[in-house]
């Protein structure tokens, strides 16, 4: 596809932030593409005859990183199915081509090897809040989501990662003034308000 079509917002933030709470909210409003790396990651995972299965899933319960090339890939295949699936006739004002790519990248290596094979992001979306409101969160919704990764022992090591790995690309990013930071501590509603003023102030 026509990379130079393409925008991406990254959204990024702890285990349990809200990351995909407000991602579904936004695409909603703005008809934006909304593509979770950890959902194409479950999907791939679950995919009969996929060779990576099993890696995955490890790296899931165990809070690790899946190795890039996996998840470029899936996020790549995404972004080609998502434009083909969109009508290209009323083109940008129709959302074509516009990306949230929540929770990813999640090391600075898979930040610099998207940005150059696919595309430069615009913008991170970075949603912050205590580590007992995300572990409060992620217990609750460990009670009916099935995901093998929300129970105390992951969380923990799904903490670590964020910490050690991904705060260094909000960093990186944050230098060169493309991070908008919101606190998700209040209610999904509130920090809707305060994100949707942040990307429409981007993108009108
Ligand atoms: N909730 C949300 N907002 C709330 C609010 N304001 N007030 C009260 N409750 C709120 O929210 C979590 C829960 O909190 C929900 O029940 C929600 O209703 C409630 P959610 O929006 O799901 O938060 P999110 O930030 O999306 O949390 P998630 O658990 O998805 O974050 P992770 O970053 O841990 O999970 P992800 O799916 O992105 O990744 C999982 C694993 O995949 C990783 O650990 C890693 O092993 C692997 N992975 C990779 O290897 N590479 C990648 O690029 C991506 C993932
Ligand atoms: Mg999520």
């Amino acid at each position: 596809f026509d990379h130079k079509k393409i925008t991406v917002i990254f959204v990024l933030g702890g285990p349990g932030a809200g990351k995909g709470t407000q991602s579904e909210k936004l695409v909603e409003e703005f008809n934006f593409s909304h593509l979770s790396a950890g959902d194409l990651l479950r999907a791939e995972q679950n995919r009969e005859g996929s060779k990576y299965g099993d890696l995955i899933r490890t790296c899931i319960r165990e809070g690790t990183i899946v190795p890039m090339e996996v998840t470029i890939k899936l996020l790549e295949n995404a972004m080609e199915a998502e434009l083909k699936k969109r009508t290209t006739g009323e083109g940008w004002s129709n959302g074509l081509g516009r990306f949230l790519i929540d929770g990813f990248p999640r090391k600075l290596d898979q930040a610099f090897k998207f940005e150059e094979d696919v595309c430069l992001s615009s913008l991170t979306l970075f949603f912050t809040t205590t580590e007992e409101v995300m572990l409060g969160r992620l217990l609750e919704r460990g009670k009916t989501s099935g995901r093998e990764d929300d129970n105390v022992e992951s969380i923990k090591k799904r903490f670590r990662t964020y910490t050690n790995d991904t705060m260094p690309v909000i960093e990186h990013y944050a230098k060169q003034n493309k991070v908008a930071e919101i606190d998700s501590s209040p209610s999904v509603d509130e920090v809707y308000k305060t994100a949707k003023d942040v990307v429409k102030k981007v993108f009108t």
